[in-house]
C-alpha cells in the first residue's frame, strides 16, 4: 500500500455557522476559528475540513451556493479567509473546503439568467424539462420532501432539483458547466487550500430521459441519479483537470455505496478520488425511510463496519465518520448518553481512530457532545426537518409531538448546536442568544472542563489521535481479522503491520459482558501493552459498559 499524509491524516469538521462567533451576532464566523486554532493544535488533529463558507441563499445553511468565489459576509470577508488559512499553515494545519457542485442556489447568477429564456447562455447550466403528460417530468422525490421538479414560469418548462426548490441540479452533461467547475476549484487551490470535500458528488450524472423510479427504494434511484457509469468519467475529467496537479486530498460523499462501487470512486489506480463517505453505518435502524428509523444493535454496527473494513481492504481507502453535521451526535445514536456518556463517547472513539481509514472528527464529539432533545418547534431550524414535518402532516396528519422522537433520533439540528466551549452563558459560543439554541448540558460538559483533565474525553481523542502519530500499524494495518464476529457486543480485532499487531477489544453495549476471550486473542494479549484503554481496572473476563482497549504486540 502507497503511503500519504491523506491515509495518516485525522480530518477534524468545522461547521462554520455553529464553532465561534468572534463578532457577537449570534453566528459562527471565520475569525472565530482563527481564535479557536490553537485549540486544534493542542488536540492534534491535521486536517481542517470546512463546511460551505461561501455566498449563499441561506437555505440550506450554506449548501445553495450562491457565488462560488465570495466569502459570504455573516462569516466575514476573503481577507480573513486568507488569514485564516495562513494561521491554519503556520500551526502546520491543512485546510479544506466543502465543494458543492451538484446543485447551486437558485440565487446563483448562473441560475438567475437561466432561467429568463430558453435560448439564455446559461440555460444548459440547469436542467429543463417541459414534463410529461402535462405533468411533472418524473416521478422523482426530493431528498427534503416533494417531488424533484420544479414548474417556472418565465419559459413553461420543470427544472431539477434533487435537494429544496432552491437548489436547481447543475447540467453535469455540459462541458462548459464543468469547465467552469474546475476552474472554480483551481481558483480555491491556487489561493492555497489543501483539497476538497466534495458534496453529493454521486449524484452528477442522470439517467437521461429521466424514467420513472420503479419502487421508492434505493436501487431503483439508482437506476435514475445515484451512481450512474457516467460519474466515473465526470471524476477522471475533474481529476485529471484539476486535483492531479495539486498535492491535495479529495473526499467524496456518496451516499448509496456499497464497498464494491466504492473502488470504483478510491482505487488508487481509477485516478478519482482519495476517499468517499459510506452511509451505512448511519443508516441502520431499519425503517423504510430516514424517519422510521429505530435503535441500532451493537452487532449490527460491527457487521458494517467489518463489512467496510474487508470490502475496500486492498481496493479502495475507506473515510471513518460516526457523526457529521448531517447526523445525530455519535453519543446519542450509537452509544448511551443517558447512562453512558463518557465510557461510550470513548469507546466509540476507540473503534472510529483504530480501524482502517482517515478518522473524521466532527465538532464537539472530541468533549462528547450529545442530542439536546429540543422540545419547541421553534428550536428547529433545518429545512430538511421543516420540510418533513409539513409532509407528514399534510399527507399523514402528524403533529410536530409526534414525529418529536424521530426529529430528537436523527434530525440534523442535533449535531448543529453551538460549539460548547465553556460554562458561561451561551457556552462561550458567543455573547449573544446564538441562532440555534446551545445544548443545556453546556455548564459540565465544555472545552475548559476537559483540556487538561487525565479522564476527560477531550484528553482520550488527544491520546488516540497521537497514537496514530507514534505507531503506523494504526494507518496501515492490514490484514482486519475479526473475532467473535457473532458475539451480540463484544467487538474485537486485530490489524498487522510488519512486525506489529494492533489489538482492539471494544463492548458496544450498555451491559457488563462476561466472556472468555479466543485463545488466539488471549496469547497475543499477553505479549502485548495496552497502549489504551477507557478504564482503570482491566478484567479480561468482565468487560464493563463500553469498555474499550487496544493492545500492541
Ligand atoms: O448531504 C447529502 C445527503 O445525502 C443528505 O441529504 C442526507 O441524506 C441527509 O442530510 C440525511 O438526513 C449533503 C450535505 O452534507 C447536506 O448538509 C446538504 O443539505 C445536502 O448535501 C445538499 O447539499
Ligand atoms: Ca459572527
Amino acid at each position: 500500500m502507497k503511503k500519504s499524509w491523506q491515509k495518516e491524516a485525522v480530518v477534524y469538521q468545522i461547521y462554520p455557522m455553529s464553532f465561534m462567533d468572534s463578532n457577537n451576532d449570534g453566528i459562527g464566523d471565520i475569525n472565530g476559528i482563527i481564535s479557536r486554532l490553537d485549540y486544534l493544535k493542542d488536540l492534534g488533529i491535521s486536517v481542517i475540513w470546512l463546511s460551505p463558507i461561501y455566498m449563499s441563499g441561506g437555505a440550506d445553511n450554506g449548501y445553495d451556493i450562491s457565488d462560488y468565489r465570495q466569502i459570504d459576509p455573516k462569516f466575514g470577508t476573503m481577507e480573513d479567509f486568507k488569514n485564516l488559512l495562513s494561521e491554519a499553515h503556520k500551526r502546520g494545519l491543512k485546510l479544506i473546503m466543502d465543494g458543492v457542485y451538484n446543485h447551486s442556489s437558485d440565487e446563483h447568477r448562473w441560475f438567475i439568467e437561466a432561467k429568463k429564456s430558453k435560448d439564455n447562455p446559461y440555460r444548459d447550466y440547469y436542467i429543463w424539462h417541459d414534463g410529461k403528460n402535462g405533468n411533472v417530468p418524473s416521478n422523482w422525490q426530493s431528498f427534503f420532501s416533494g417531488t424533484t421538479w420544479k414548474y417556472s414560469e418565465e419559459t413553461g418548462q420543470y427544472y431539477l432539483h434533487l435537494f429544496t426548490e432552491k437548489q436547481p441540479d447543475l447540467n453535469w452533461e455540459n462541458p462548459k458547466l464543468r469547465q467552469e467547475i474546475y476552474e472554480i476549484m483551481r481558483f480555491w487551490m491556487d489561493m492555497g487550500i489543501d483539497g476538497f470535500r466534495l458534496d453529493v458528488i454521486n449524484l452528477i450524472k442522470k439517467e437521461e430521459g429521466f424514467p420513472n423510479i420503479k419502487e421508492n427504494t434505493r436501487s431503483s434511484a439508482n437506476e435514475c441519479y445515484i451512481n450512474r457509469p457516467g460519474v466515473h468519467d465526470f471524476l477522471q475529467e475533474m481529476n485529471r483537470e484539476v486535483l492531479a496537479h495539486y498535492d491535495c486530498i479529495s473526499v467524496g460523499e456518496t451516499p448509496d455505496v456499497t464497498p464494491e462501487i466504492a473502488a470504483l470512486y478510491t482505487g488508487e489506480d481509477r485516478n478519482e478520488l482519495n476517499m468517499i463517505f459510506q452511509f451505512e453505518h448511519v443508516n441502520l435502524g431499519g425503517g423504510s425511510s430516514k424517519w422510521e428509523r429505530g435503535k441500532i444493535k451493537p452487532i449490527e454496527l460491527k457487521q458494517v463496519m467489518t463489512k467496510w473494513q474487508k470490502g475496500l481492504e486492498g481496493k479502495g481507502w475507506n473515510s471513518l465518520y460516526l457523526s457529521n453535521h448531517d447526523q445525530p451526535r455519535l453519543l446519542s445514536r450509537f452509544g448511551d448518553d443517558k447512562n453512558y456518556p463518557v465510557e461510550s463517547a470513548k469507546a466509540l472513539a476507540t473503534m472510529l481512530h483504530t480501524l482502517q481509514g482517515t478518522p473524521y472528527v466532527y465538532q464537539g464529539e472530541e468533549i462528547g457532545m450529545s442530542n439536546p432533545y429540543f422540545n419547541r418547534p421553534e428550536q428547529y431550524k433545518d429545512v430538511e426537518t421543516l420540510n418533513m414535518l409539513k409532509e407528514y402532516e399534510q399527507k399523514h396528519g402528524k403533529t410536530f409531538e409526534d414525529m418529536l422522537p424521530a426529529i430528537h433520533l436523527v434530525g440534523r439540528d442535533n449535531a448543529r448546536t453551538p460549539m460548547q466551549w465553556d460554562s458561561s452563558q451561551y457556552a462561550g459560543f458567543s455573547m449573544v442568544e446564538p441562532w440555534l439554541d446551545v445544548n443545556k448540558n453546556y455548564v459540565s460538559i465544555n472545552v475548559a472542563s476537559q483540556q487538561n483533565v487525565e479522564e476527560s474525553v477531550f484528553s482520550y481523542y488527544k491520546k488516540l489521535i497521537s497514537l496514530r502519530k507514534e505507531h503506523e500499524v494504526i494507518v496501515y494495518g492490514s490484514y482486519f481479522t475479526e473475532y467473535l464476529s457473532e458475539h451480540e457486543s463484544l467487538y474485537i480485532y486485530t490489524r498487522k503491520h510488519e512486525d506489529k499487531t494492533l489489538i482492539v477489544i471494544i463492548n458496544l453495549s450498555s451491559n457488563t459482558i462476561n466472556c472468555e476471550l479466543p485463545t488466539e486473542i488471549k496469547s497475543l494479549i499477553s505479549n502485548s501493552e495496552n497502549i489504551i484503554c477507557n478504564y482503570k481496572h482491566i478484567n479480561l473476563l468482565n468487560f464493563p459498559p463500553f469498555f474499550a482497549a487496544a493492545y500492541l504486540s
